[in-house]
């Protein structure tokens, strides 16, 4: 498998081939609160460390700008008949309701094809959406997956994940009912990232290929 940062994998087009293999290769953007556990997810999905992690310390965010991280999974599934590469492209984004639409779209100008939304269980959670329609637009929910982070102070709590999704804020558990992909929980303190990513990959892969690997464009006039 071979690691590629920020901009030294060119676009491959959705569909492409590699020494006679077919490649399919999704566009993912990470979202979700100051220390949601986004750059974990992130880790988890690659495979790898290569997202800045950590505390934020006085208030400043670890994350401060949109980086997009790209890894080719070699004959990771078949597709008609055929081995199939995944070549992720990752991109996770500063802790803000909203993420920036130009600096999405100068990352992804393909647009997105999975929308990874994080929050974590141990904190509370207030009721303030993301203008997800404005920023994608109606058929958004399609394409949304929702991580939730810190899945071990559940355990610890001897609280059941579905326990935890009827107590949680209406804005989360909505969107636990509207995201196409479900829910995930996880556990970020554990293992090596990249086993804990493979059910998040299949999980990804899966929502992109009920929507027939179709992008979502990342609408960049809307003034937000
Ligand atoms: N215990 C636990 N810690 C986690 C988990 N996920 C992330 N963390 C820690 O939470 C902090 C914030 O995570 P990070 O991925 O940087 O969050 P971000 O600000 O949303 O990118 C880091 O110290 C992580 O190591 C988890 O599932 N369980
Ligand atoms: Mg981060």
């Amino acid at each position: 498998m071979d690691l590629h940062t920020d901009n030294l994998l060119g676009f491959l087009g959705t569909f492409g081939r590699q020494d006679e293999r077919n490649v399919l290769t999704l566009n993912v953007l990470l979202l979700g609160d100051r220390q949601s556990g986004r750059s974990s997810v992130g880790n988890a999905l690659i495979g790898g460390d290569g997202f800045q992690t950590g505390i934020c310390i006085s208030g400043d965010a670890v994350t401060t700008k949109h980086r997009l991280l790209c890894r080719n999974f070699q004959r990771f599934f078949r597709r008609q008949g055929a081995e199939s590469d995944l070549t992720l492209r990752v991109v996770d984004t500063p802790p803000m309701l909203l993420p920036r639409p130009h600096s999405v779209h100068e990352l992804c100008p393909e647009g997105v094809h999975v929308l990874v939304f994080v929050a974590r269980a141990d904190l509370p959670h207030d009721n303030t959406r993301l203008e997800e329609q404005t920023l994608f637009g109606p058929g958004w929910r399609r394409h949304a997956l929702l991580v939730v982070t810190h899945a071990d102070h559940l355990e610890e709590a001897g609280l059941h994940p579905s326990d935890y999704l009827t107590q949680t804020s209406d804005w989360l558990r909505a969107l636990a009912e509207e995201a196409g992909g479900g829910v995930s929980f996880v556990d970020n303190s554990r293992d090596w990232p990249s086993i804990r990513g493979r059910p998040l990959r299949d999980r990804l892969l899966r929502l992109s290929a009920e929507n027939h690997h179709r992008a979502l464009t990342v609408r960049t006039e809307v003034s937000l």
